[in-house]
């Protein structure tokens, strides 16, 4: 898969919510939850996407906050993999408890 150029990203970046940011070759967003079971769930949901696409996130779990970082290590940057897994998990949250 072709790594995208920074006016492409730019362009992704329009595409997906906001709230993900572009962090070095990844972008990130971070969730948070009402507790680590709900935190979980989201990572188990997160988790079948990711197989199903195979394409995973990067991420880190701390109680009821998940961060996740995108970006495609086989090209060594963003892909339109990344933008379209962005899109997946934000569908995935129906009641996000964001500050
Ligand atoms: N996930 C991510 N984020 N980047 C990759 O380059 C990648 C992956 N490669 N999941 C996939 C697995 C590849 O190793 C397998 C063979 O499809």
């Amino acid at each position: 898969m072709q790594k995208l150029n920074e006016k492409e990203i730019e362009e992704r970046m329009k595409e997906i919510n906001s709230t993900w940011m572009i962090e070095n070759d990844f972008i990130s967003k971070e969730f948070l939850f009402k507790d680590f079971v709900q935190a979980f769930a989201f990572m188990t949901a997160v988790a079948a996407i990711a197989e199903k696409q195979q394409h995973h996130p990067n991420w880190e779990n701390v109680y009821n906050k998940v961060h996740i970082s995108l970006s495609t290590h086989d090209a060594g940057g963003l892909t339109e993999k990344d933008f379209q897994l962005a899109k997946e998990i934000d569908r995935v949250i129906k009641k996000p408890v964001q500050d």
